[in-house]
């Protein structure tokens, strides 16, 4: 992409209205625009990096055997009075009528939809477990709606739902996910940490949060240091090592606010290792039973020839909130500096040439260079424009592309000055580039 064909509307100036560092910097930088309150358009720049998000998400979600679907936004308003939560869920829900005046509804998630389509085709135990999952919009008609995408009205989210036959396979389905968004937030170069939740208007009594630390963050927690050092390696899905991972986690205490039990907190954690702080929720999963499958009647027979309620549980990713996330963790906003992880830049490398009206031969150097780049499938900007070198590198930390290719007077013949955001530049060869960007991406 050349920059002056771009669509990246900069802002010269940070937005007033922005009240945290993602939401300044998505609104400076042009990925979003807002079209009404709580509801925003994705421009090509943010929409890019959501989109590799969604795919490392989705990704992650295949290793576990979870099968792709993808359900409606616009639901009916039966099955969500089978359920029993057309009322409860109150306001934040958006009611629609149709032009036969059926109550209709935006969703803001799935399980009865998702329960209605399993009970009209899965009979036996024999096709258990199901794990399926869709990436779709949603719709909560939050009272206040604020800090940008981070919590709004319309959001995209990834939502699984597994069916078992009976809970301790369903755990084993929990367990599954468990280690799927450690994986997931790991490729995103995140550090979020598994806390006890509450499980809210989705019910059931097994939660956790998985939590990214950050001042902005809305959601406040208590949690032992000690479970930000816990490692895991692991390659297997095996029942065993599954529960192993979870209780690993789960033997530090670490609690959102509305799980708090202060005598808890000081019995179980040493004064030195007590951390309350605030944190970003990027993903909730939740074990309910049959909270769901009862109600709708899902039930499978089973191998004696009894028949039972299938076993449910629900996981979701914030997939548009994560590029917010990310911002808050990655962003230095006193130097405006943006670096983002390399799995989800919106370009790979930025070719940036110091041009002149009158000296374009740069110009010429870096559109050769670009040309190599993409023919090693390397995303790749070059920025074409005729702006002054220092508001250029300024414009480009603040994009955060996470490699910068600078073609002026320090580049020497077939060497040119490469730097990673953050490190000290080094001359490389346009094929040792290449070849370090590649291998980078080999290991996300
Ligand atoms: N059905 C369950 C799991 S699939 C569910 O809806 N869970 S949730 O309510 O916790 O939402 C899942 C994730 O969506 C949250 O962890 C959060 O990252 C994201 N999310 C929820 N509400 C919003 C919002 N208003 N704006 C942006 N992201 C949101």
């Amino acid at each position: 992409m050349y920059f002056s064909k771009a669509f990246i509307p900069i802002l010269k100036n940070n937005p007033t209205e922005a009240k945290i560092k993602s939401h300044k910097l998505m609104l400076r930088t042009g990925m979003i625009k807002q079209s009404s309150a709580g509801i925003y358009s994705w421009l090509p720049l943010g929409f890019k990096i959501m989109k590799k998000i969604e795919k490392i998400v989705r990704e992650e979600q295949n290793k576990i055997g979870a099968q792709e679907i993808l359900m409606p936004t616009i639901q009916s308003s039966e099955i969500w009075k089978e359920s029993g939560r057309y009322d409860d869920y109150g306001d934040e829900m958006l009611r629609i009528k149709d032009r036969q005046n059926r109550e209709m509804l935006y969703g803001p998630t799935n399980e009865e939809l998702i329960t209605d389509i399993f009970r009209s085709n899965i009979k036996s135990y024999k096709s258990l477990p199901q794990l399926l999952y869709h990436i779709q919009w949603k719709f909560r008609d939050e009272l206040r709606p604020r800090f940008g995408i981070m919590r709004c009205r319309e959001f995209y989210m990834k939502d699984a739902y597994s069916f078992d036959i009976n809970d301790d396979e369903a755990l084993y389905s929990y367990n599954k996910f468990f280690l799927s968004y450690l994986r997931t937030f790991k490729r995103l170069t995140l550090t979020a940490i598994p806390m006890a939740a509450d499980t809210g208007p989705i019910g059931g009594n097994l939660s956790h949060e998985f939590i990214i630390l950050a001042e902005t963050g809305e959601s406040k927690i208590f949690t032992d240091k000690r479970i930000f050092d816990v490692e895991y390696d692991q390659t297997t899905v095996e029942k065993k090592s599954l529960e192993d991972l979870r209780k690993k986690y789960e033997f530090f205490y670490s609690v959102t606010d509305d799980k708090f039990d202060k005598q808890e907190f000081e019995k179980k954690v040493s004064s030195e290792n007590r951390l309350i702080t605030k944190g970003i929720e990027v993903g909730h999963i939740f074990y309910f039973g049959d909270k769901y499958s009862k109600p709708l009647n899902a039930s499978v027979d089973l191998p004696g020839g009894k028949k039972d309620f299938v076993k449910m549980g629900s996981y979701g990713v914030g997939v548009s909130r994560l590029v917010g996330a990310i911002i808050e963790a990655k962003y230095n906003e006193k130097d405006e500096i943006m670096k983002w992880p390399l799995s989800v830049a919106p370009y790979e490398v930025a070719i940036i040439p110091m041009i002149t009206k009158n000296e374009t031969s740069n110009l010429k150097k870096a559109e050769k260079i670009y040309k190599i780049l993409n023919s090693k499938k390397i995303d790749t900007i070059l920025d074409d424009t005729d702006e002054n070198f220092s508001s250029k590198m300024k414009k480009f930390n603040l994009l955060g592309i996470p490699y910068q290719i600078i073609i002026g007077k320090k580049s020497d013949g077939d060497l040119f000055e490469f730097k990673e955001i953050g490190k000290d530049p080094e001359n490389l060869s346009i094929d040792q580039i290449a070849k370090l960007i590649n291998n980078q991406k080999e290991q996300i």
